[in-house]
């Protein structure tokens, strides 16, 4: 029997999770997805390091959770060296998956807490959503994204293109109506997640996913919500 790594715990959603799961895949750690619920929310005060909220990723050898997926993220970064080496690069590592964090809780209305209403949605979706979008193609193009090559930070993959393409790569898979957004503000972001989405594990993993969660995101009311502002 193969000796686990870790066990992450998410919903059978993308969303947070994917950030996660791409990164075990790409590193080739052998790992268990788990229900959420197997932890949250009883169970959240009384592991070690506690969190608020899923995912949380237990790492098997050290028998210690992390919450927070950024925290999560940059763990693994470390460990697989997945992080940039200059000093810059590295906290630019760090503040893309913020970012990317952020923008989550955005396009979910601060995580499922008010549906979207028209008004707000256009305000978000032809004002921050292509500002955000150019943040991550203007990091890239002047880190090491050319053309068809290179990665958000450098010429190396690092957690950064990982976390970009859990973002975007979902989130137009997601809502295939956003790619020509996409393309139009961050169009060497848009080949970026298609080459990450292309790496052999992820690809596989994307395509069970695909045929197992079909094109949900987030769940709930609140992709319903986007669903009828983007729809
Ligand atoms: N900042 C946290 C946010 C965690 C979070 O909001 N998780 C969602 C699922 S993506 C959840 O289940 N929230 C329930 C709650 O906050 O009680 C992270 O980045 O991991």
């Amino acid at each position: 029997m193969i000796k686990l790594d870790y066990k992450l715990y998410y919903w059978d959603l993308p969303f947070r999770g994917n950030f996660i799961q791409l990164m075990l895949e790409d590193v080739g750690a052998h790992y268990q997805r788990r229900d959420a619920s197997e932890i949250y929310p009883e169970r959240s005060l009384k592991i070690h390091n506690p969190g608020m909220a899923p995912p949380y990723l237990y790492e098997c050898k050290t028998k210690t959770y992390f919450a927070q997926m950024p925290a999560a993220l940059m763990h693994l970064g470390r460990k697989y060296d997945y992080l940039p080496k200059r000093a810059e690069t590295h906290t630019l590592a760090l503040k893309t998956i913020l970012d990317c964090n952020d923008l989550l809780i955005e396009i979910s209305n601060c995580n499922g807490q008010v549906m979207w209403e028209r008004s707000d949605w256009e305000g978000f979706r032809f004002g921050r959503l292509p500002d955000w979008m150019q943040v991550f193609e203007k990091t890239g193009l002047s880190h090491g994204l050319k053309g068809q090559r290179g990665f958000l930070l450098g010429s190396s993959i690092s957690v950064a293109d990982i976390a970009t393409a859990a973002l975007f790569g979902t989130l137009v898979y997601s809502f295939p109506q956003l790619e020509s957004d996409l393309r139009e503000h961050a169009p060497h972001v848009a080949d970026l997640c298609q080459r990450v989405e292309a790496r052999p594990t992820i690809q596989s993993l994307l395509e069970k996913q695909r045929q197992e969660y079909g094109r949900g995101y987030c769940g709930g009311q609140i992709e319903r919500s986007l669903r009828k502002m983007i729809g």
